[in-house]
């Protein structure tokens, strides 16, 4: 079983390509990392980015499934309109399952993404995928409606264009899976820490991780949502005060 991670590197490993390796690892299955970008960041501050040439980016990804076997990916910090369009095609070309974080802002403040990229999202690369994982901001912005309910959560959920699960530390725990139209809710105790930088980035490796070992994709969502849960009460991430 070979996962990919296609996202940015964060230096201090809480987030991007490192700490989706380290997810895939204590999960069980071989991890592959692409590179997006590079940024200067630790969990408390955000400094700069370097994006990687869409080129090589492309390169990078040929190079690995040239001599690997891959069937599930997840995407993270995808920076530009022209990188989630390079990635929609490599899935399209190489025939991928990919599970879609729509990293927009880090838990840090800094920008992961060069301008607004939710149209890009939504236009280029949802419709492709088997899930998508946005926290509340991130699904507010991919469909344009505030959410400060349940009630809300769900309608945004039901907006989204491909399968989806709205992440809840910023709504009380509720998290709002939508599979094939139908939505389920998770409440999950919020848990008081300074230890969540990475935890979405965690969560969308996890998913892809548990598919790979053959779990449907709401078992896979639940098991995922239960690693994260343990890693973030075992204070395994960063030393932000943030939430998926
Ligand atoms: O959690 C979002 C995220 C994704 N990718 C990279 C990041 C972050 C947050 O800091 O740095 C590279």
């Amino acid at each position: 079983m070979i996962v990919m991670s296609i996202a940015g590197v964060d230096p201090s490993g809480g987030a991007g390509v490192f700490a989706d390796l380290k997810t895939f690892q204590a999960i069980g299955v071989y991890g592959t990392g692409i590179v997006t970008a590079l940024t200067a960041q630790n969990p408390y501050k955000f400094f700069s980015t370097l994006p990687i040439d869409e080129n090589y980016i492309a390169e990078q990804i040929d190079a690995v499934l040239d001599s690997y076997e891959v069937e599930f990916i997840k995407t993270g910090m995808l920076y530009s309109p022209e990188i989630i369009k390079l990635v929609s095609k490599k899935i399209k070309e190489y025939d991928l399952k990919a599970v879609v974080d729509p990293v927009m802002v880090a838990t840090s403040g800094g920008d992961l993404t060069r301008e607004n990229i939710a149209k890009a999202f939504n236009r280029h690369l949802l419709s492709q995928s088997i899930l998508t994982t946005p926290n509340i901001s991130e699904a507010e912005k991919l469909t344009n409606i505030k959410i400060n309910s349940k009630e809300d959560a769900v309608k945004a959920s039901e907006m989204i264009k491909c399968n989806n699960i709205i992440t809840g530390g910023h709504l009380d725990g509720i998290n709002t899976i939508n599979i094939d139209g139908e939505i389920s809710i998770v409440k999950q105790e919020l848990i008081e820490t300074e230890n969540l930088h990475g935890t979405g980035c965690n969560l969308s490796a996890a998913i892809t991780a548990f598919l790979a070992k053959n779990n449907d994709l709401n078992t896979s969502i639940l098991k995922a949502l239960d690693y994260v849960y343990e890693g973030i009460k075992n204070g395994n991430y960063g030393t932000l005060i943030a939430r998926i």
